[in-house]
């Protein structure tokens, strides 16, 4: 009789938690919340699947639109969000040739933090950090974004200074983050191996406690759920082959799916970045690399916080799944393959073991890599172009997840407004001929 009854009401109980709305409109009380869940699992069991309320439409390529956002990554979904959500510009399409967060979105290790050197990047990555602590809320849909803090491990008395003087300028810019010494970098993180004998010793870290991981798709689909609620076309398995210009300015796309016509381009497109740019035909001091990432085996919860170390090159997380999510360097050749050579996964876990030898046993799920598009100075570059009402977004290389939030946001505001937001005007292209570059190769850290 009472599993008639769950069924009934699994079925019957309308909860009226629609897509895209504000999550505190529809909280009457966390019992309420937790109920409508276990209704909606137990009525999607019961349905086999069928008449799922889709996350986002698909719907067929508009022949015309005020803006179009290539690329289907988080960068693009947020950008779309942010331009119908603040700039209340809704006639928009965001055009992937793939599948949402199928690119890099989908293959980081997730880290996030700001503790960046220069004020430039300190003031682009903090913004970004500020809207990730209330991102689950605003997209009423849970990112899992977990601050359980992040160590950069010094090794040496160069690291040291430099992890110092980070550390110093992070403060002055308001921003969380300090130095432990050898106990307090034990006392955070119990596994890491402190003895002195060690060929890399710990002399110490820089700790952002507001530094976390969150779940990487759900960033993509957080936001494609919430721009496609403010009226955004989300248009998959559509590429873009051609970019359409009257002289120097743009006109419209080409695409696998047709033309479609507008005066306002925004493309984010990662490691393909060349690739529009050559279309459109101008030139990026952009070179692509594979960059790779593993997981473990699933165990239960062991590592506490995020740990990265620069010398001994390696980078390593538990994920909620329970495994060790795992990273290093970039292949150092040029490559459009999202995979990558055997020998940096071997150095990778060589590193791992040097630093948490229990980690010795454990044994490897899976591989994979992603393409990511590294500037000569570290940073990225979001702006205009040469081409009037097409704006690039591109460079954030192996760190730019940490990014999506602030980067779409003032990526919105530079297409709305046609001027760059105060955040990104640092990040012009035109840096490169004037040479005032940010040089972040320190804190982009081991992946670069
Ligand atoms: P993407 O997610 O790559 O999206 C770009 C999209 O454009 C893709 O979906 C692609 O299919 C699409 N596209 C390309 N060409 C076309 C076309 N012609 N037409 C239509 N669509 C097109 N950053 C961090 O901050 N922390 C980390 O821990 C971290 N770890 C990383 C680990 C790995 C292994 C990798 C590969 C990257 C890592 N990064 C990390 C970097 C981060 O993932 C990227 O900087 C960020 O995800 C870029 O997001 P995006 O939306 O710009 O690009
Ligand atoms: O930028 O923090 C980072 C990062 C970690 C792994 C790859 N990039």
């Amino acid at each position: 009789m009472r599993v008639a009854l769950v069924v009934f009401l699994a079925i019957h109980f309308n909860f009226p938690c629609e897509r895209g709305d504000d999550i505190t409109l529809y909280r009457r009380s966390e019992s309420a919340l937790q109920k409508y869940s276990i209704f909606s699992l137990a009525r999607n069991a019961l349905s086999r699947h069928e008449n799922w309320r889709e996350a986002w439409r698909s719907p067929e390529p508009k022949p015309a639109y005020d803006v179009v956002i290539v690329g289907g990554g988080g960068h693009g979904l947020a950008t779309a969000y942010y331009l119908a959500k603040e700039h209340k510009i809704t006639n928009v399409a965001v055009v992937e040739k793939g599948w949402l967060g199928g690119g890099n979105t989908g293959r980081n290790t997730t880290i996030v933090r700001s503790n960046y050197l220069w004020d430039e990047s300190a003031g682009l990555y903090e913004h970004s950090l500020k809207l990730w602590e209330g991102l689950s809320q605003k997209l009423n849909f849970n990112v899992m974004f977990s601050q359980r803090g992040v160590l950069n491990l010094a090794h040496n008395l160069h690291d040291l200074r430099e992890l110092s003087r980070r550390v110093n300028a992070n403060r002055l810019n308001g921003i969380d983050s300090e130095i432990l010494d050898t106990e307090g970098v034990k006392e955070f993180c119990p596994l890491i191996d402190t003895s002195e004998t060690l060929r890399y010793p710990v002399l110490g870290a820089s700790l952002q406690r507001r530094g976390g991981v969150a779940r990487h798709d759900a960033v993509a689909w957080g936001y494609a759920r919430a721009a496609d609620a403010l009226g955004v076309d989300i248009i998959q398995n559509c590429e873009v082959t051609g970019i359409l210009r009257d002289g120097d300015v743009v006109q419209g796309l080409e695409t696998s799916r047709g033309t479609i016509k507008t005066n306002k381009v925004g493309v984010v497109v990662a490691g393909h970045c060349s690739v529009l740019a050559n279309m459109a035909g101008f030139r990026l001091p952009i070179e692509s690399h594979p960059l790779q990432a593993l997981v473990s085996e699933p165990v239960k919860p062991v590592l506490h916080c995020v740990v990265m170390s620069n010398a001994v090159h390696a980078y390593i997380s538990q994920s909620d799944k329970g495994e060790l999510v795992i990273g290093a360097g970039i292949d150092s050749y040029v490559s459009y393959s999202q995979s990558g050579g055997f020998d940096v996964v071997e150095d990778t876990l060589r590193a791992v073991v040097e630093l948490f030898p229990m980690f010795s046993r454990m044994r490897m799920l899976r591989q994979w890599g992603g393409i990511v598009d590294i500037c000569p100075d570290a940073s990225p570059i979001i702006g205009k172009t040469p081409v009037q009402g097409l704006y690039f977004n591109c460079g954030w290389g192996t760190g730019g997840f940490k990014a999506t939030p602030g980067s779409g946001n003032v990526f919105a505001h530079t297409i709305a407004h046609d001027e760059p937001h105060p955040l990104n005007a640092p990040f012009a292209l035109d840096r490169f001929t004037t040479g005032a570059l940010v040089d972040e190769h320190g804190a982009a850290a081991v992946a670069h």
